[in-house]
């Protein structure tokens, strides 16, 4: 029988009991913050919609493995496990397996990326892009220009503009450009996925020209499901088939399987030819460890493997995880709080700028948001605005991006309806009284990554 709802395909077996705080708590939290929700003790949180990074809840099936984990230094049963998995479920060929994400980021960049080349990407991910350059490289956006504008409602919003990119390529030549890195669902953009038909189009492009094509396979399967929806010829096709096709249009992909593969943490980059898993092995052992478990323990990875066949194993997982995520835009569409169109794969995204419009962007409208969307509820976001762009290297000037966003990202399998009933009463709330919400301004602000770890008060009247 075909389902009509979302709803999911999995039941409770297990609970973790949060607290409700009171205003008066909330707000000698925040402050003792910074006004930076990273800063915040997870204590103080009651529905914590930080990230969706590592914040999953594990099957009965994962939890199980664990125990089957095989610690040995070298050789690890659980290693090639997780290469069979990786195989059998993305394609690739070799395997890397990294700490998280941005260990695999690391490599990448290390073994590709010479001082001066240029790395086109679609729109920018901070851990991705701080790696770029930490190699010596600039990145250049080359995404779609409906990304950067919150109320289009265009499908494919994580599409790579062609000209652009050829533009680039013409400036400075191919033998300047080791890779494409596209990221599958675009994250800044709001959860965003790219075509099939681009990511075709691309890595065609890209082989004529001896230029390789790296994907960001972080939230792909999100991709999929997106394609399967809104992309001709791909309705009748399996969730599983179309994540493998969307991988056959690369030589390599970075993973954090924090997201997707259901997972509390872990990672890999994943390649094809054999000389360039070569290179990262020989890096992989002075940054992460042996090539066998590079950041993880034999549990991890045997959690992790169980995890990707999961996530395959039937549509309704990735379609119950996609509809939660866009039941939740919808509430907050209806009560006319703007966000990013279309709803995208792991939060909603709420553009702080056309709902602080008293606030220009030096006053950190979607930190300031943020800070009042916690205090009014406990409910915890994250600032994807000017204060995650940080600063061009170069000039040492803020960036301006164009897109001043609060994400409120979905965990995988944690929260009920009823939480996301709460969430949108929140923000609701707050858009009702936006006029109280105040700027803020820097008291600390870290060199790298300043998002993390900077600190802010309130600009005084
Ligand atoms: C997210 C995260 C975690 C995060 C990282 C940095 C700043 C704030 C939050 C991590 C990603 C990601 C993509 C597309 C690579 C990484 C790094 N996302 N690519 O969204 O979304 O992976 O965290 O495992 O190192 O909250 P890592």
């Amino acid at each position: 029988m075909k389902r009509r709802s979302w709803a999911e395909p999995w039941k409770i077996k297990m609970i973790e009991p949060i607290a409700m705080s009171t205003r008066e708590q909330r707000e000698a939290a925040i402050r003792e913050a910074g006004y930076n929700t990273f800063l915040l003790r997870s204590e103080d949180v009651y529905i914590d919609l930080l990230t969706d990074s590592g914040t999953t809840a594990m099957s009965d099936r994962q939890w199980s493995a664990l125990m089957l984990g095989d610690e040995a230094y070298a050789g690890s049963r659980s290693y090639y496990k997780l290469a069979d998995a990786v195989h059998d479920v993305y394609g690739y060929e070799e395997l890397i397996p990294t700490h998280q994400g941005r260990g695999a980021e690391h490599l990448l960049s290390q073994i590709l990326i010479e001082p001066g080349d240029v790395i086109p990407g679609n729109m920018y991910f901070t851990t991705t892009r701080f790696h770029q350059e930490y190699a010596g490289g600039t990145f250049v956006d080359v995404i779609v220009d409906e990304a950067h504008v919150p109320e289009s409602d265009y499908p494919f919003k994580g599409n790579i503009d062609l000209d652009k990119l050829r533009a680039v390529v013409n400036e400075h030549g191919a033998d300047r450009v080791p890779y494409v890195s596209f990221e599958t669902n675009v994250n800044m953009a709001g959860g965003q996925p790219a075509s099939m038909a681009n990511l075709r189009e691309v890595y065609e492009y890209c082989r004529a020209n001896g230029i390789y094509v790296m994907l960001d396979a972080t939230r792909a399967l999100e991709t999929a499901f997106f394609i399967q929806q809104r992309e001709a010829g791909y309705e009748d096709k399996s969730i599983a088939e179309i994540l493998r096709e969307i991988c056959t249009y690369s030589d390599g992909a970075t993973m954090s399987s924090k997201k997707d593969n259901l997972v509390n943490i872990g990672g890999f980059l994943a390649v094809r030819d054999p000389d360039l898993a070569r290179q990262a092995r020989s890096l992989l052992v002075a940054f992460e460890g042996l090539h066998t478990y590079g950041g993880m323990s034999g549990r991890d990875m045997e959690a992790l493997a169980v995890g990707i066949r999961e996530m395959v194993a039937t549509d309704d997982h990735v379609r119950s995880r996609v509809g939660q995520v866009q039941y939740l835009g919808r509430l907050l569409d209806e009560a006319g709080v703007p966000i990013v169109h279309p709803t995208g794969g792991h939060g909603v995204f709420i553009d702080a700028s056309k709902l602080l419009d008293h606030l220009p962007q030096d006053h950190l409208p979607a930190q300031a948001l943020a800070a009042a969307i916690y205090l009014d509820s406990g409910v915890r976001g994250m600032e994807r605005g000017i204060v995650s762009a940080g600063r061009d290297p170069e000039t040492g000037k803020n960036r301006h991006p164009k897109l001043e966003l609060v994400r409120l990202t979905i965990p995988r399998r944690v929260y009920t309806q009823s939480h996301m009933d709460v969430t949108a009463e929140s923000v609701i709330q707050v858009a009702e009284e936006r006029d109280t919400v105040k700027g803020l301004e820097f008291t600390y602000e870290p060199e790298q990554l300043r998002f993390f770890q900077s600190r802010f008060r309130p600009i005084p009247d």
